[in-house]
């Protein structure tokens, strides 16, 4: 999923937004009092429409938080204070309707008057009224602001589809194998806790879309060296996923020995216990180990298609067993 939330205006745009396009309204009348009164309800208004409707917007385009896939609120949990988003989504609503009560009881007074200077007077202060509430709450448009920026830069990752996430020392060939599997290029986005591009990858079992998603800088390396930001971030992917590919490179050539990553699969196995774990051992034009993992070369295709196989009749039992679940 993806967002896609509007700009949001702080308190001074929002008055300038907002006074401006009343300040161009004028209304006739048949004389000097209905003149005025005509021309300060129409801009009262105007101020009353382009407020309630920017506002009641910015309300509807944030997600409510509990409504969300889990993953999406554990990531964004790790982004943001959602209390305060909480907080600051109240405060709005609160400022927006204040404000279109004020405005709707000035009118009704001004309807009432026929002195043109209380007319002005009542405008001016409602004017300053308005301004006042969007100032209180100008600290909440800029927490929205900024919170919007960061939801819009979520990567736009699948949570309803079947989901293989890749594990294993750096440079053990888990890019190349990501790409090698999926049908088109692997997207790149950048993901709030790692300052690595991750690469979600797509690919048909049976007519049915499938997601494989690389994560550098998560999976890579053991649990002790992972920070509370990476450690929620594996939480959150622990939701998201239903298959571990474990990627070994037994030449060595990654800059790990063997031992030391199959100590990380066991701690990957450990805190994926609930998932299925694939393991392959890549690289097998350089070295072929003399474990019973299926071995694979993703620069020379050798065994790709056996990984395929394999990964898509895992697929395949788990929607076995969602169908029968459901029955
Ligand atoms: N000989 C050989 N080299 C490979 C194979 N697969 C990947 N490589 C090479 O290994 C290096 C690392 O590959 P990547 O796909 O970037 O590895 P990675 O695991 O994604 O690395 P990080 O993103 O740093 O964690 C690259 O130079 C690849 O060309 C393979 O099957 N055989
Ligand atoms: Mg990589």
């Amino acid at each position: 999923m993806e967002f896609r939330i509007t700009t949001i205006l702080d308190a001074d745009q929002l008055v300038d937004k907002a006074f401006l396009r009343a300040s161009k309204k004028e209304k006739s009348g048949r004389n000097r009092i209905e003149r005025t009164k005509n021309t300060v309800t129409v801009k009262l208004n105007t101020i009353s429409k382009v407020l309630e409707s920017t506002m009641k917007r910015y309300e509807k385009e944030f997600p409510s938080f509990e409504s969300l896939p889990p993953f999406y609120q554990e990531v964004i949990d790790i982004m943001l204070d959602t209390d305060r988003l909480k907080k600051s989504l109240g405060a709005l609503n609160w400022a927006r309707r204040r404000i279109k009560r004020l405005l709707m009881e000035t009118a009704r007074e001004v309807a009432g008057s026929t002195d043109t200077d209380k007319m002005e007077r009542l405008r001016k202060k409602a004017y300053a009224r308005t301004v006042s509430f969007l100032k209180q709450i100008s600290e909440d448009l800029e927490f929205l602001q900024e919170a919007r920026t960061k939801l819009n830069s979520l990567p736009d990752i699948r949570t309803d589809i079947p989901t293989a996430v890749v594990a294993g020392y750096p440079n053990v060939g888990k890019s190349l194998l990501v790409s090698k599997i999926s049908s088109g290029k692997p997207k790149v986005a950048i993901y709030p806790f790692t300052t690595q591009e991750v690469g979600i990858g797509h690919f048909m079992v049976e007519g049915l879309k499938c997601q494989l998603i690389d994560t550098p800088g998560l999976l890579d390396r053991p649990a002790d060296e992972r920070n509370d930001i990476e450690r929620q971030a594996v939480s959150a992917i622990r939701t998201l996923a239903e298959i571990i590919i474990f990627v070994y490179d037994p030449s060595g050539t990654c800059g790990y020995p063997l031992e030391a990553q199959e100590a990380l699969a066991d701690e990957i196995k450990d805190t994926f216990n609930h998932l299925e774990i694939m393991e392959v051992e890549n690289k097998s034009d350089l070295m072929v180990g003399d474990s019973d993992r299926l071995k694979v070369s993703a620069i020379t295709g050798d065994n790709l298609d056996t990984l395929k196989q394999r990964l898509f009749g895992k697929i395949k039992r788990l929607y076995r067993e969602k169908a029968e679940e459901m029955f």
